[in-house]
């Protein structure tokens, strides 16, 4: 049978294809990648051990790492997850610049013709699906569509694994190519030379050099500004809903993280406590914390915590979908005091419950957590009463902790010896 259309090779017209295009697009993602892959696992160590909510399981080997997630510095997570999400972000062109340059691949007549090729065609088709499931799946989640609704997190991690699997193998066989076709034509000569000056990748076995091209219409140069100028304004684009400052006004694709307030409470909001569903009466004059631990069960008005000694923070809260409160001076009663009040001064973790009870209305904070002198029942933030989107009456605080784990409207605590 004789192939037709994208099926035959000078169906494929662009002289820019080749080798050349394809490993400057590689040589970005090789460092790219590597580094999403590290801020994402790291943002599961922070975030979700074992996959379970919080899991507490004493020696639970590899996973055991998971619990030491430190609090300090206390711009950790922050950074980390401001770099996964924008970074994120910012390589999507290059994504699409790769796999435009490799599409002829995708039509190769016919599909399969020994096994090693066979094989090799099944870890890139593993490579691109999990890539594009990536990226599908965290924008989606950034842009609060949840359409994995409690199963992003494990969607998200698996799909990782896959990448990761088949981004080694896909290494292993293209490094030498890349290495080869980028000592052959530098990319830093190409910088400087125009559309008249151009010249084809000679023909090679790769399959992606054009046998019939066309005339070129872009320079190197200029293809490369392009996915280096699509990138750029993906950055300015985001990074600001992490960074704060006058940036986050232009972070047009982060549609959260705009203050919902006037006044000192005036700072990003994600979920509000009208969009929780949280009722005047859950937080108005009758609300009480309930402590518990070694001894009775205490209860606690807001009066009686403003009574105890209080303690000053300086912290940003930072969202696994990457955007921060920026920091904000938040007071309130250290939650190792009121451990050592429940009779647990030396408490393995906290179970921390909202008058919320949904999915977000419960977390459970470690050992190392609870001791930290800036982890705070937080009760006001620059100088005033918490607002009620900010978690009024009470709300956790603690440093370096994934922004979904710091429950507001907190209504009982519960600290394990
Ligand atoms: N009870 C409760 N606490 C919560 C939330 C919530 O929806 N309910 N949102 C969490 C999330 S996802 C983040 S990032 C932080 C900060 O979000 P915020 O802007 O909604 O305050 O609060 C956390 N605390
Ligand atoms: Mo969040």
């Amino acid at each position: 049978m004789r192939p037709h259309g994208p099926f035959r090779a000078d169906w494929w017209r662009s002289p820019l294809r080749g080798p050349w295009f394809t490993s400057v697009m590689g040589s970005v993602l090789l460092v790219g990648m590597p580094l999403l892959l590290l801020t994402g696992l790291l943002s599961y160590v922070a975030y979700n051990p074992g996959l379970g909510e919080n899991d507490l399981t004493p020696g639970s080997g590899i996973t055991g790492v998971f619990a030491a997630w430190p609090t300090s510095p206390s711009w950790l997570y922050r950074l980390n997850q401001g770099t996964h999400v924008t970074v994120g972000i910012i390589l999507v062109p290059v994504v699409l610049a790769k796999l435009w340059s490799v599409m002829p691949k995708l039509f190769t007549w016919p599909p399969v013709r020994s096994a090693a090729q066979g094989l090799e065609r099944l870890s890139v088709a593993l490579l691109v699906g999990s890539v594009v499931f990536e990226i599908v799946t965290g924008l989606l989640n950034i842009q609060y569509w949840y359409v994995f609704p409690s199963s992003f997190y494990a969607a998200h991690l698996y799909g990782a694994y896959v990448f990761a699997g088949a981004f080694v193998v896909h290494v292993g066989l293209k490094l030498a190519t890349m290495r080869r076709s980028l000592r052959e034509r530098p990319v830093r000569p190409e910088l400087s030379r125009g559309l008249d000056d151009f010249t084809q990748d000679p023909p090679d076995d790769t399959g992606l050099v054009a046998p019939a091209p066309q005339e070129p219409t872009i320079s190197r140069r200029g293809a490369l500004g392009l996915v280096g100028s699509g990138s750029a304004l993906l950055l300015v684009l985001s990074a600001g809903q992490n960074l704060g400052g006058w940036v986050r006004d232009v972070a047009l694709l982060s549609p959260r993280g705009r203050p919902t307030s006037g006044g000192p409470n005036a700072f990003p909001v994600n979920k509000t406590a009208e969009g929780r569903g949280i009722t005047p009466e859950q937080i108005g004059p009758d609300w009480r914390l309930t402590l518990r631990g070694a001894g009775d069960e205490q209860t606690f008005s807001r009066e009686d915590l403003l009574a105890l000694p209080q303690h000053e923070a300086a912290l940003a809260i930072a969202c696994v979908e990457g955007w921060s409160t920026g920091v904000q001076a938040w007071s309130g009663v250290r939650l190792r005091d009121l451990a050592a009040l429940a009779g647990a001064p030396d408490a393995s973790s906290v179970f921390v419950e909202s008058v919320e009870t949904s999915t977000f209305g419960t977390t459970t904070l470690r050992g190392n957590q609870v001791a930290d002198g800036d982890a705070l029942l937080a009760l006001g933030v620059n100088g005033v009463d918490l607002s009620d989107d900010h978690g009024y009456p009470a709300r956790v605080v603690v440093p370096a902790n994934p922004g979904v784990h710091n429950t507001k409207w907190v209504s009982r605590l519960t600290f394990e010896a």
